[in-house]
């Protein structure tokens, strides 16, 4: 484990994905325990090369109940084994959990969704590091909006700005795709019109989804901006996905739209890498053969 580690840190900081709190669930109709088992191969935020870990745990419906676990010093592989029990006292409030762990500040944060009651539910989970820490590739806003009943996913492109500029001639020619995956397998797929040499587009572009309630603790769904190039292939600028697996703002604008039927919720969210993404979205994804130089 100590080896896997260092490995983890020699890469990129601002892609790492390093650590993997493992969680246990166990949901009853208006209770829900969580257990907070362990952690390994935390990143080491302390000089010494070690870090002192703690987790918070709540859930997005009632941000003000926060559970701690003990901090534990000097450690890369905490094992916590504490529990916290919920109160849930409206079934159709967001229905997940968060967690964070790290010193002065979370270390990095991931969102488990909670499927139907069940008897205990173990899991690993990988965390992502904070939004911060990575590349400057742009913003974009868009507004969602849920109607339980009839199964529609009101998706509207509004915006972007700060685009990272793409073209060596030029700014970028952006355009946005919006894709639905459903466990884990791409399933539906729209995209906006091109906007020419521009790095703070407008779209205002409405796309509706059918998404059966049944179905929408299960779909993800990946907001991608690209850059229009007329002779070679486009270029994906960046992404980012929403939907129960999400963390931070993401996760947060998913659950403000459950939580909010048929009200439209519109919110601004950086870009993040693509292989940062598409490495927390767990698709398959095309094998990159090395291609001769010139
Ligand atoms: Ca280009
Ligand atoms: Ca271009």
């Amino acid at each position: 484990t100590a080896r896997r580690g260092r490995e983890h840190r020699g890469k990129s900081p601002l892609l790492q994905q390093l650590t993997s709190p493992h969680f246990t669930l166990c949901a009853i109709p208006s209770q829900m325990k969580v257990g907070v088992k362990q952690a390994a191969d935390l990143k080491a935020m302390d000089s010494g090369g070690t870090s002192d870990p703690y987790v918070i745990v709540y859930l997005t419906s009632d941000t003000k109940k926060k559970y701690e676990t003990k901090v534990y010093r000097k450690t890369l592989n905490p094992v916590f084994n504490e529990s916290f029990t919920f109160q849930v006292r409206n079934k159709n409030s967001a229905p997940w959990v968060q967690r964070q762990g790290g010193e002065n500040g979370a270390l990095a944060s991931a969102g488990l969704a909670l499927q139907a009651p069940q008897p205990w539910l173990s899991i690993w989970c990988s965390l992502l590091t904070s939004l911060q820490q990575q590349e400057q590739l742009g913003e974009v806003c868009f507004s969602l909006r849920y109607v339980p009943s009839t199964g529609k996913l009101t998706v509207v492109v509004v915006e972007a700005r700060k685009l990272k500029r793409m073209d060596s001639r030029g700014l970028s020619d952006p355009f946005v795709k919006v894709h639905l995956i459903l466990n884990r397998k791409k399933w539906k797929k729209r995209k906006t019109s091109v906007k020419k040499n521009t790095l703070s587009p407008y779209f205002n572009e409405v796309f509706v989804f059918e998404v059966p309630f049944n179905q929408i603790q299960n779909v993800d769904l990946v907001i991608s901006i690209w850059d229009h190039d007329k002779v070679t292939k486009n270029e994906q600028i960046g992404k980012l996905f929403l939907g129960c697996r999400a963390t931070g703002n993401q996760l947060r604008h998913w659950s403000d739209m459950l939580s909010n039927p048929r009200r439209p919720v519109a919110q601004w969210h950086s870009l993040q890498a693509v292989d940062v993404v598409d490495k927390a979205l767990g698709l398959k994804t095309h094998l990159k053969l090395p291609l001769p130089t010139r």
